[in-house]
């Protein structure tokens, strides 16, 4: 499998963790988000959203969307497991998951920062308004559902990581970039700390990637 990747995109860490979890290696090939490399030819005939991550398996063509790659390898690769059998719990779970990936991180991702920039002329404080605003709409989503709800256990749905953890885990970490401050936000830490011990977590995290500076 091929990865197209870049250290610091949270889309990417999502579809890393899932494949550490899953014991699959894939083949890196960077692409510097930050040159705006995505928007150049090459790339864009892997993917013409010119967004990452994309997916290679094989002769297949590329796949792209964190939670729909996420997905397709907890499809042909089952274990362990990333969603729950039962179908309340799995539409939990893709809830919590899409609360991050469909509607926060979307609305922070570098072009849209760009266009706020060039197109109204924000400056860097409101812009970090902006981003504090939806990082928070999204925290504070995710603790009242995680801290009122029984199924919420070691992790975001009982005692086996999912798409869940691993969306609440690059949600917590783009935080920390933006930083966010999570101490209002007590259950939602204790998951990320302890999805964080897990090595499959910590080793996909942004920092440990080439070409990732030491803080940012
Ligand atoms: N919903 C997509 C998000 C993809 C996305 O926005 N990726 C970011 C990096 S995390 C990106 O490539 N941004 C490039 C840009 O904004 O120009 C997913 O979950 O895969």
């Amino acid at each position: 499998m091929k990865l197209f990747s870049f250290w610091r995109s949270l889309a990417t860490f999502r579809v890393r963790i899932a494949l550490n979890l899953k014991g699959l290696p894939p083949e890196v090939i960077h692409v510097d988000l930050m040159k705006g490399h995505q928007r150049e030819a090459d790339y864009k005939s892997v993917n013409p959203q010119m967004l990452l991550p994309a997916l290679v398996d094989g002769d297949a063509p590329p796949l792209f969307e964190s939670l729909a790659i996420i997905e397709y390898l907890d499809e042909v690769h089952p274990h362990p497991r990333l969603l729950p059998a039962e179908a309340l719990a799995r539409a939990r779970v893709r809830g919590l998951a899409q609360i991050v990936a469909c509607d926060a991180h979307p609305l922070i991702v570098p072009r849209v920062r760009d266009f706020l920039e060039r197109e109204f002329k924000l400056d860097e404080a409101q812009r970090n308004k902006w981003i504090h605003h939806w990082l928070g709409e999204a925290m504070n989503a995710i603790e009242t559902n995680l801290a009122s709800s029984k199924e919420t256990g070691t992790y975001c749905h009982g005692e086996q990581v999912t798409i869940a953890d691993i969306c609440l885990v690059s949600h917590a970490v783009g935080c920390n970039f933006f930083k966010y401050d999570l101490a209002p936000y007590p259950t939602a830490r204790r998951i990320v700390q302890t999805c964080m011990q897990d090595n499959s977590f910590a080793r996909a995290h942004p920092l440990k990637q080439p070409g990732a500076p030491a803080a940012v």
